[in-house]
């Protein structure tokens, strides 16, 4: 493996494959970039009506349209689904596998056998969770399989639930040594770190906790698994096993997995704000550091999830401590952001729209995540509606918003087709209005004690509830314009030609969408991809 420059891959066979390469095992990152996309947009909508099945259910206080048992088979359901299906597949291998040999001046991934394998791992692994619902039954633990409920609810569903996420956390381990080996490895000679897009930045630090985190989760379902099926009681404090210990080696990745579904999402919207705004990105170098800070702080905080499980009080301390720090780069990159608009010739298309409310539902979900790192605090609304409303504030109002940014953004160049605006509109009206009303009025149900995870409820929250089912409606309403969007623009979209938005990173010179060896001619040297308002030439 040629391992110093933009090798040339082994894509002869690609250009013939037309249509058929995207249903077959293609070694074209862009082919495998838009495999991950529909794929965990299939995911996502799988994810979507599991999510309508609980809002339906919480419409009111009692169980009526789902039994308890089913409610909690469909409640992992969708926590598994949405995360390992959707997220992490989205925002890394999809938009990564696309964007990143575009970035560093290669003609593909470094490994580009290993890449489609990492994909091809996924639809099996997902389609077998989604199977078990009908089959033996879904798991019921929630998608943190704490034992001891890991270890009591029906085993099949459970063992099936193992599996499943073992060979996704395969997949992206896959793909995070990869990417790591493309980034470093594969730049064209004399294209610095520091010159590379911030997505790449993102990625690589991504990657690093992947590869470091990943496998902790892996070994420990493992563990789990040989304790449902072999009784060797790791887990099972019956069996004289630490209950106390799952949570550790679990957060111990999970942590990090909030990163891993954010950090992508941060690079994604670095790449789109210069671009509408026409500005630098603001505070490149600040970005850099802020990401590797996330990356390192990222990997010591996991037990701030665990303050009531008798953590000691010095750990507390400990972790109270470390997540306050993660504050600090993370403020630096929403001021960077802020910044990279401020005074910028802003347009207000629907990936400006997206990107800015990004920005707006992380700071408050980002706020409340601070407040829980506050032991008096978290006690009291540890494992309630306000955790709910947290995080999907993160992953909804976060990453979710970034991937629609990302596909009005980059559409254009996937297809060589213009999304329509006012569809984009409409979509970003629905999904913004959806989004606050369904999660925002969860704040209050948390700090008023409603808790998590059941079923039914007291029929004092039942009002607020009802709000948060309305928002969920709005919610799949608005993938409606999407879906047209998508579809209607892909036969009868105007024509984006090469570069719509006169953007200067690399995967914008090129044909939309782009050849098989990605230029025509030789790569571009990029050595400014953000100079908007410059007298700079890419
Ligand atoms: C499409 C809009 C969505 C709606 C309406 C929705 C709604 C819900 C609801 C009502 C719960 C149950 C909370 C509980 O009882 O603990 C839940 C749990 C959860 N959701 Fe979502 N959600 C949506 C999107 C997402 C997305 C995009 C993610 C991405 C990571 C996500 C991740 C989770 C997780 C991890 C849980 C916890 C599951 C568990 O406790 O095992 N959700 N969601
Ligand atoms: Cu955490």
């Amino acid at each position: 493996m040629a391992f110093t420059s933009s090798q040339p891959a082994p894509l002869a066979h690609e250009a013939e494959g037309g249509w058929r390469r995207y249903f077959g095992f293609s070694l074209d990152h862009k082919v495998i970039g838009i495999q991950y996309l529909v794929t965990s947009f299939f995911f996502y909508f799988v994810g979507g009506v599991l999510a309508g099945m609980i809002r339906t259910e919480l419409a009111t206080p009692i169980s009526d349209f789902l039994d308890r048992e089913s409610y909690n088979e469909v409640l992992t359901l969708h926590g598994t689904v949405m995360i390992f299906l959707w997220i992490v597949p989205v925002v890394n291998g999809a938009f990564g596998n696309y964007l990143i040999p575009f970035y560093v001046g290669a003609r593909d991934m470094v490994f580009p056998r290993l890449n489609a394998v990492a994909f091809w791992l996924i639809p099996p692994a997902g389609l077998m969770l989604i199977s078990s619902y009908f089959i033996t039954g879904a798991a019921q633990s929630g998608w943190t399989a704490y034992p001891p409920l890991s270890l009591t609810t029906p085993a099949a569903g459970q063992l099936i639930w193992i599996f499943s996420v073992i060979l996704l956390g395969g997949s992206s381990i896959l793909g995070g040594i990869n990417f790591i080996a493309t980034i470093l490895k594969l730049r064209r000679p004399g294209l610095k770190l520091m010159q590379l897009p911030m997505y790449c930045w993102a990625m690589l630090g991504t990657s690093i906790l992947v590869v470091l985190s990943t496998p902790v989760l892996a070994g420990t379902l493992i563990l789990l698994a040989f304790d449902i099926v072999a009784h060797t009681g790791f887990f099972n404090p019956g069996l004289g096993g630490n209950v106390v210990v799952y949570q550790h080696l679990f957060w111990f990745y999970s942590h990090p997995a909030v990163y891993i579904m954010v950090l992508p999402a941060f690079g994604l919207v670095s790449e789109i704000l210069p671009v509408h705004a026409r500005k630098p990105l603001f505070g490149y170098t600040t970005m850099v550091y802020s990401i590797m800070a996330i990356v390192f702080l990222g990997l010591i905080v996991w037990a701030h999830h665990m303050f009531t499980s008798g953590t000691p009080p010095w750990m507390r301390l400990f972790f109270t401590i470390a997540t306050a720090f993660i504050a600090v780069p993370t403020g630096i990159k929403f001021f960077n952001w802020l910044a990279t608009l401020w005074g910028g010739k802003i347009a207000l298309n629907s990936a400006m729209l997206f990107s800015c409310a990004f920005i707006v539902n992380f700071v408050l979900g980002g706020i409340t995540g601070v407040a829980l790192a506050q032991v008096p605090f978290d006690v009291h609304v540890h494992d309630t509606y306000f955790v709910v409303a947290h995080f999907h504030y993160i992953v909804y109002g976060g990453t979710v918003f970034v991937i629609f940014a990302s596909v009005y953004h980059w559409y254009p160049k996937f297809t060589g087709k213009m999304l329509d605006e006012k569809l984009g509109l409409l979509h970003f009206v629905l999904t913004f209005i959806g989004f606050n009303l369904c999660f925002g009025p969860q704040h209050w149900l948390g700090m008023n004690g409603m808790p998590r995870r059941v079923a039914e409820y007291d029929p004092q929250f039942t009002l607020l509830n009802q709000i948060s089912s309305v928002g969920a409606l709005l919610m799949a309403l608005s993938t409606l314009p999407f879906l047209i969007n998508v579809v209607m623009s892909y036969y009868r979209g105007q024509e984006a030609g090469d570069n719509p938005w006169r953007a200067l990173t690399p995967e914008w010179l090129t044909s939309s969408p782009p050849p098989v060896e990605n230029w025509h001619g030789p790569a571009p040297h990029v050595l400014h991809p953000y100079g908007y308002g410059k007298e700079v030439s890419p």
